[in-house]
């Protein structure tokens, strides 16, 4: 199976990139933030609850996210591989990916890092924001989202590092030309 964990700060691009990978490698793409979405639009225990945490910008508790996770991965049993957009966020998420996957005797194959300076983060967020009008992306809580994303979720650098996982991605060109070095670092797993 390939199993990828895609990862950047809000705005890298991993919606973008995991919806083209997904296509090209036939793989299941579990998007925490979807999920989150969909359980606060059908107004849900769990969307109620993510809804103040995702506002202001915070991560919803990983307790939260990790029974949603297991539970959306055991409805895409039978797929060649999991593409996990947004999630692991946290050191305890990405050991208890490791748990859940190692469980259904499987791992994570790589983590690919899209690395995108700080204005232009802030930049393309702003610009879905006018277009979307999702609720997250106002310059507040754009700038909450960023230092969250510094405080909980880099140390996940060094963790798949440490696994020997780690692939950093320039993530700063075309939608096509960052996807193009995605495929050719993914098609050694094919
Ligand atoms: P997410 O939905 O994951 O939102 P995100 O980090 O902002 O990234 P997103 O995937 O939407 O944007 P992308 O980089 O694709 O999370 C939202 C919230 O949910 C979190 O703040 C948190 O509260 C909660 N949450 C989710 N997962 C959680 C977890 N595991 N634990 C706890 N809480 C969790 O790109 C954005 C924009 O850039 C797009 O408009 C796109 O068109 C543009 N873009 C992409 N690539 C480009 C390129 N190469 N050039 C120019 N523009 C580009």
């Amino acid at each position: 199976m390939l199993n990828v964990v895609i990862f950047g700060a809000p705005g890298s691009g991993k919606g973008t990139q995991s919806e083209k990978i997904a296509k090209e490698f036939e793989l299941a793409h579990i998007s925490t933030g979807d999920v989150l979405r969909k359980e606060m639009a059908n107004e849900t225990e769990l969307g109620k609850t993510a809804k103040g945490y995702m506002e202001k910008g915070q991560l919803v508790p990983d307790s939260l996210i990790v029974d949603m996770l297991a539970k959306v991965l055991d409805e895409k049993k039978g797929s060649k591989g999991v593409i996990f957009d947004g999630f692991p966020r946290t050191t305890p998420q990405a050991e208890a990916l490791k748990k859940i996957l190692n469980e259904r005797g499987t791992d994570v194959s790589v983590m690919l890092d899209l690395q995108v300076e700080e204005q232009e983060l802030i930049t393309r967020l702003l610009g879905r924001g006018k277009l979307s009008g999702r609720s997250d992306d106002n310059l507040e809580t754009i700038q909450s989202r960023l230092k969250v994303y510094h405080t909980q979720t880099t140390p996940l650098i060094d963790y798949y590092k440490q696994e020997k996982k780690y692939i950093a991605v320039q993530g700063m060109d075309s939608i096509d030309d960052i996807f193009n070095r995605i495929k050719e670092t993914l098609s050694t797993w094919k």
